[in-house]
């Protein structure tokens, strides 16, 4: 009898599939316990990074499960995307086709792995059952003023005449036909994700079970920010213009003003003048660089004379007005005050411009000298040469400024955030459609409910140019549903952040027809008690995910405030790396003794990386199971580093974690017999029974604190030592007491390691004759009285020096430990023509002894 893992693995991966053994159903006697992993894009093939996230989580959930929680762990796909649609270009191969059978594969694969889902709660995000509630979410929101529409800037093609995502553009040229990529301005749709701002900030807060960099990752993106409008008046002009600062602190400095070329008075401020033919110009070679590269700190500034001036509301002042590259429309006002002395941006382009730079603070015990400065001074200090503000901090001078702006009513507090709303339109196939119609006549016109689902046509083209949704006819024209006449139907679809932003309520009922999920059985099985994903999705999914969720809150369909309880972000599966000089990286079979197979040139042997097929240094998990079984795979991954940190892949890693398995299965294959016996005797005080209790209650205790704690590592380590000293207990056995407990022991190792390697200890469970299912079993409980060892060391000390140690019963009492004591050879050297004067005994740490 050996360890058989491929044919082990089947055999329980069918009998866990027949019998449903991971099905869940709703059960409000039970109390529940919802572990999520997020779902992976159905790229073709799982790799190592999902192994590793999915093994973490079936600790959890069959954990879990062995503790009597109701547990719902499910799994599905999140299957819209650009990949879909760009292999359908590439291979004439339809989107829908080609993600159906990666679904499969990897359905497969994942099923392989032996994880414990509920697959009954499979699904699929591009299936219309699924995307035509995210179209009601839609109309629901459009209704509420949640969505609204606007010109933004995208990437364009203009050869492929199609809108490229971020990932398209390589080196500012199309990843298709590599001709140069533009900015244009087309409409889309927005979701107001701007309204939550403050709810999503405050809530950073309760959310005690996130890691801190995840949360502060949501700050900054949030990007909070207190400072003060004020409004310039501008000289010969009706309008005033109003700036965003964050540094009110600063306006006596302020010496000339900064427009972004989108600002409306840009345009205003030269029209009819002799700047507006130039001006024209420089606002529209500004607007084709991209915001992203615009706002660089080291991009060069670039700025164009209004041939106007605005008034410094301080120091009454005119200053000179300016269009300039750096200022942005979307952030505050789209309006600056520069002030050159304390910002280095406005330094740059102060002394490109030759503009004025006055100190309004200085550094504590100095005094700048703008001739001098090489930088801005972007510190804090005293203030000068702001009037009746000198003297003062900047920090004071800050609210004591905005005050004054308040009373004189030519400006106002504000709060500021970084936060954008969020550009849900997409022109693709590859995506849910977006329920409206244009309409000549009435404008936009949702779809009505009883419409929905839009679904995705089939009859469409896939030629890489354009948005293939135009080439449907059948798609494109309907009559408008309020007034009949002849429209269109809108043809961006949704960013595939929608779909995963409410996958997991979906889960809670896949089925439910009536509605976008049953809200009884969302209120039991909300929230997601852990979540476990990359940290790749620190911010964007995981910030759209809490704020449809609010949404679809204040939309009436949910009760909870956030859905996400417990966030672990795990490592990335890295590798060693190979390359030569002349063929860059290299496979590891492309290496022999040192040198490159292919050119015979020295083999450099590269830093460990996350695996990527770039760098060739990645680890097919299908081979591994092949060669070691999904056991040893799942080992491996949960072995190798804590979750949280970055695993490094090691051959004899592996080949460790199967060694043991072995290890395990032969310590159960020797000891069949006496396993298979019901022995039951009565404690015989035998010493090596005592240990076999203290191992095992050790064990228990501490692989159970561990997986609470996500120290999956330490919890397989702890199952190795229990190993080894079983392996050392075995031989000793003689009385029918200690082989009762060597029995129970190996037992409750069995169900320790299920979590970890399902497959293995299910065989195990049958081998020792138990009907059923270990994953069914419960949890092992240990009682701590064993988890102390029977004897204890005490320091013996003689007026206050410890003079000796002795071992005696945990339990003893007073006067047999002083006489043990005094009865001790060393201790009795000391006593030697003395009196005690005091004895004292601390139970489990000392005797003392107080001599004269
Ligand atoms: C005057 C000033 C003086 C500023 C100073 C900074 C330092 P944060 O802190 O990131 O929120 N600003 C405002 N709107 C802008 C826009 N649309 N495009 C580019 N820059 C803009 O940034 C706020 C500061 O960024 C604001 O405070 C403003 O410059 C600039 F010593 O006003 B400050
Ligand atoms: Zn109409």
């Amino acid at each position: 009898m050996y360890y058989d893992a491929s044919k082990i693995e089947n055999k329980w991966q069918k009998k866990w599939e027949e019998n449903k053994v991971f099905k869940v159903s709703y059960d409000k006697s039970k109390p529940k316990y919802y572990c999520l992993e997020m779902f992976p894009y159905p790229s073709g093939k799982i790799h190592m990074g999902h192994v590793r996230n999915y093994a973490i989580g079936d600790v959890v959930a069959r954990f879990k499960k062995m503790n009597g929680f109701n547990v719902l762990h499910p799994m599905g796909w999140d299957a819209f995307g650009l990949p879909a649609e760009n292999a359908a270009i590439k291979n004439k191969i339809h989107p829908a086709k080609w993600t159906y059978s990666n679904i499969d594969y990897m359905r497969a694969q994942l099923k392989q792995l032996g994880l414990s889902y509920d697959w009954d709660r499979e699904l699929a995000t591009c299936d219309p059952e699924y995307y035509k509630w995210e179209q009601l979410v839609f109309l629901k929101m459009f209704e509420k003023g949640l969505i609204y529409r606007k010109k933004s800037t995208v990437n364009w093609c203009e050869d492929c005449n199609t809108v490229l995502a971020n990932e398209q553009v390589e080196d500012g040229r199309c990843w298709r036909c590599s001709s140069n990529v533009t900015m244009k301005e087309i409409n889309g749709w927005f979701f107001k994700i701007t309204d939550y701002a403050e709810e999503l900030l405050e809530y950073t807060y309760k959310l005690t079970d996130w890691p801190e960099k995840v949360l502060t990752m949501q700050r900054n993106w949030i990007g909070k920010s207190y400072g003060a409008e004020i409004d310039f008046e501008v000289k010969d002009f009706e309008q005033k213009i109003t700036v965003f600062t964050t540094r009110p602190d600063t306006l006596y400095g302020a010496t000339f003003m900064l427009l972004a070329p989108e600002h409306e008075m840009a345009k205003e401020l030269i029209k009819g003048t002799e700047y507006e033919e130039e001006g024209l110009k420089f606002i529209n070679s500004i607007l084709k660089d991209d915001k992203i590269s615009r706002a660089a700190d080291n991009k060069e500034k670039k700025g164009f004379f209004t041939g106007r001036y605005v008034y410094n509301p301080l120091t009454k002042k005119e200053i000179p007005v300016y269009i300039a590259n750096y200022i942005l429309m979307d952030y505050g006002t789209g309006a600056v005050m520069a002030v050159p002395a304390h910002d280095q941006r406005d330094f740059e382009f102060a002394r490109k411009y030759n503009l004025d730079i006055v100190v309004v603070i200085n550094p504590e015990g100095e005094s700048l000298n703008p001739a001098d400065m090489q930088e801005a001074y972007t510190g804090p200090g005293v203030m000068i040469n702001s009037g009746k503000f000198d003297g003062i901090t900047n920090e004071e001078a800050k609210s004591k400024i905005t005050e004054f702006l308040e009373e004189e009513n030519i400006g106002k507090k504000t709060v500021n955030y970084r936060l954008r709303d969020w550009g849900i339109s997409r022109q693709r196939y590859w995506g849910a459609p977006i329920p409206v119609i244009h309409c000549k006549k009435c404008g936009i016109v949702p779809v009505p409910e009883s419409d929905l689902p839009v679904r995705l046509p089939l009859d469409v083209e896939f030629t890489g140019s354009g948005n293939p949704l135009e080439t449907s006819s059948e798609f494109k024209h309907v009559k408008c549903p309020l007034c009949g006449i002849d429209a269109e139907r809108e043809t961006d679809t949704m960013d595939t952040f929608v779909e995963s932003s409410w996958y997991f309520l979906r889960y809670c009922s896949p089925k439910c027809d009536t509605d976008i999920f049953d809200k009884t059985e969302a209120e039991y099985w909300m929230n997601v008690d852990q979540y476990i994903g990359g940290v790749e999705h620190a911010v964007m999914h995981l910030l759209y995910a809490r704020f449809y969720t609010k949404v679809l809150r204040d939309l009436g369909f949910v009760n909870i405030d956030e859905p996400f309880e417990r966030l672990l972000t795990q490592g990335m599966v890295c590798k060693e790396t190979y390359s030569c000089k002349k063929d860059g990286w290299l496979f590891p079979e492309e290496v022999e003794d040192g040198k490159c197979k292919l050119c015979g040139g020295e083999v450099a042997i590269g830093r460990v990386e996350k695996m990527s097929k770039s760098k060739k240094n990645v680890v097919d998990p299908d081979a591994l199971i092949k060669k070691y079984g999904a056991d040893t795979a799942r080992l491996f991954s949960l072995f190798a580093a804590p979750p949280e940190k970055d695993l490094e892949w090691s051959e004899q890693g592996v080949e460790g974690c199967f060694r043991f398995l072995n290890r395990v299965f032969r310590l159960f294959s020797n000891n069949l017999e006496l396993i298979r016996q019901d022995i039951n005797a009565a404690d015989d005080g035998s010493k090596l029974a005592k240990e076999i209790l203290y191992h095992m209650n050790v064990t228990i205790k501490k692989v159970t604190s561990d997986i609470e704690k996500f120290q999956l590592n330490t919890a397989v380590a702890a199952i190795m030592e229990l190993t080894n000293n079983l392996y050392l207990i075995e031989p000793k056995l003689s009385t029918n007491y200690e082989k009762m407990l060597f029995r129970e022991c190996l037992l409750s190792m069995v169900k320790l390691l299920t979590p970890f390697t399902p497959h293995m200890c299910e065989e195990l469970w049958q081998l020792v004759g138990k009907s059923g299912f270990v994953s069914q079993e419960s949890w092992p409980a240990y009682e701590e009285k064993y988890t102390v060892k029977d004897e204890v060391t005490l320091a013996i000390q003689v007026n206050g020096k410890v003079r000796a140690e002795i071992t005696l019963p945990r339990d003893v009492d007073k006067d047999t430990a002083i006489s043990a004591a005094k009865g001790n050879e060393k201790i009795m050297g000391y006593l030697e023509g003395k009196t005690i004067v005091k004895e004292i005994y601390v139970p489990q740490k000392l005797i003392s002894l107080v001599i004269k």
